[in-house]
């Protein structure tokens, strides 16, 4: 594991509060907490809410269903329910913490649409490796896109990483002269950026397999992670995605970026529930310092509290 900023409890928060707002604040203002039982019109609303945070039609349905068969459910206790029912979803779907390991070359195979942050997130994560003291290695593995290596040079250079880039070569040939380079030279970490033209999803699905190929070849016991790229703001879209990448290469977590100012992360939820896959990593804004270590504890307080 590894201890990326966990100390930015208030800028998480702030950056949680509009899905509060839109998953528990409005769910729970439209209840009359003083009724003994619900009515079904409140049970319909508490869905229709609840689909409206983008928590995914058939989560949604289930957690009213449940409510619905107890008679004895009480609108004073929705908050609890709820609290618990989001706490139970997240620990299913797996540990939180990114896998690190001390004295080993760690990489992370990051994947996702174009736009969705991936780059970004690389930056930011190359940054906190570099002031934790780590050797890292940066793979310009979206050789589509000229402007995209230039972005990842730029980032990496601020962050204090060394890069491996190519025009126009194979992602996969790149990714395998980082992982010599970072044999030969004792690097901790090596980041891979990839392409995320959903247009031609079958081209980029195979250069993704490819990738993980050489990877699984050349450096067997040191892929960390495989970290699916989500922009908050796509809400079940992002869900959708996920189900593509997930067919292809075996994802082990989400970096759920651009939370701050998003409504709609609730998609945490829905990815727990429906992939049984943690966000590990979440971003907080633009700035190579707007990363959080993703952990249920600090999200159901942001939420409820
Ligand atoms: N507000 C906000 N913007 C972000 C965040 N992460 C990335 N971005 C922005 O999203 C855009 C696309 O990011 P980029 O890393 O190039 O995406 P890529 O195509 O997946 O590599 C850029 O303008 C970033 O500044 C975030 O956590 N918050
Ligand atoms: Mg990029």
């Amino acid at each position: 594991m590894f201890g990326f900023i966990k100390d930015k409890f208030e800028n998480f928060k702030q950056a949680v509060s509009n899905t509060a707002q839109s998953l528990v604040g409005n769910v729970l203002s439209n209840i009359d907490e003083t009724e003994e039982q619900y009515s079904e019109f409140a049970l319909d609303d508490i869905e229709d809410t609840l689909i409206g945070a983008d928590l995914g039609v058939g989560y949604a349905a289930e957690l009213v269903d449940n409510l619905r068969s107890k008679p004895n459910a009480k609108p004073s206790e929705l908050r609890n329910y709820l609290k618990e029912e989001f706490k139970k979803t997240l620990s299913n779907a797996g540990s939180t913490e990114l896998n690190y390991k001390d004295n080993e070359l760690n990489i992370y195979f990051i994947a996702g649409v174009n736009g969705a942050g991936k780059t970004t997130l690389i930056a930011k994560m190359a940054y906190q490796f570099r002031q934790n003291g780590k050797k890292v290695l940066v793979a310009a593995g979206d050789t589509f896109r000229a402007a995209a290596e230039e972005q990842l040079n730029i980032w990496s250079e601020r962050a204090g990483a060394d890069i491996v880039r190519r025009d126009k070569a194979d992602p996969a040939s790149i990714v395998y002269e980082a992982i010599q380079k970072a044999k030969n030279e004792n690097y901790d970490v090596i980041l891979v950026d990839t392409a995320g033209r959903l247009q031609n999803k079958f081209n980029l699905m195979e250069e993704l397999k490819k990738i993980k190929t050489v990877i699984d070849k050349h450096a067997p016991d040191s892929l960390r992670e495989s970290i699916l790229v989500i922009d908050a703001n796509t809400g079940q879209n992002g869900l959708q995605q996920a189900k593509v990448f997930a067919d292809c290469v075996n994802l082990t977590s989400v970096a759920l970026t651009k939370l701050d100012g998003s409504a709609k992360g609730a998609i945490i939820l829905a990815i727990a529930k429906e992939m049984k896959l943690p966000v590990k990593l979440v971003g907080i804004g633009e700035k190579m310092t707007d990363l959080k270590a993703f952990n249920t504890e600090d999200f159901i307080e942001a939420l409820f509290n």
